[in-house]
């Protein structure tokens, strides 16, 4: 799908709209969610153009995959939610609800989710 330079997040990322930021490097930013589900609730974004899942997966190079993952991690990790559990979750295109055209993973954490209901 084609890229839109204009959504939020990529706006986020020249610095043009603000955001919590909890973690940022070569690859990746991270920052708090404006309408948290949970305690925490941050969405880890790849720096790169990447519209959904299917683009990052297909397109990113093997350096933005793995700072990228270990990002995740670290980022859980600082939140305090590893020993208790949390959830990774990235909505791909119209079914999935996923709202924002820029790829995205949820991390969700600070209280016991239940079950995944879908
Ligand atoms: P989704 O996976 O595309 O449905 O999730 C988009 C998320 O982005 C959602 O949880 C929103 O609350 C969040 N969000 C945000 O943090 N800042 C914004 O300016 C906008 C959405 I618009």
């Amino acid at each position: 799908m084609a890229y839109d330079p204009d959504n939020i997040f990529a706006r986020i990322l020249r610095g043009e709209i603000p955001c919590r930021k909890v973690y940022e490097d070569r690859h990746v930013l991270a920052f708090h969610d404006i309408r948290p589900q949970a305690p925490t609730h941050v969405l880890v974004i790849p720096k790169g153009p990447y519209t959904s899942f299917a683009d990052f997966s297909e397109q990113a190079t093997p350096e933005e995959i793995l700072d990228f993952i270990r990002a995740a991690g670290l980022i859980a990790r600082q939140a305090g939610v590893e020993d208790s559990g949390y959830r990774l979750i990235a909505n791909h295109g119209p079914d999935s609800h996923q709202e924002v055209p820029h790829f995205h993973l949820h991390i969700l954490g600070g209280r016991p989710l239940g079950p995944m209901l879908v």
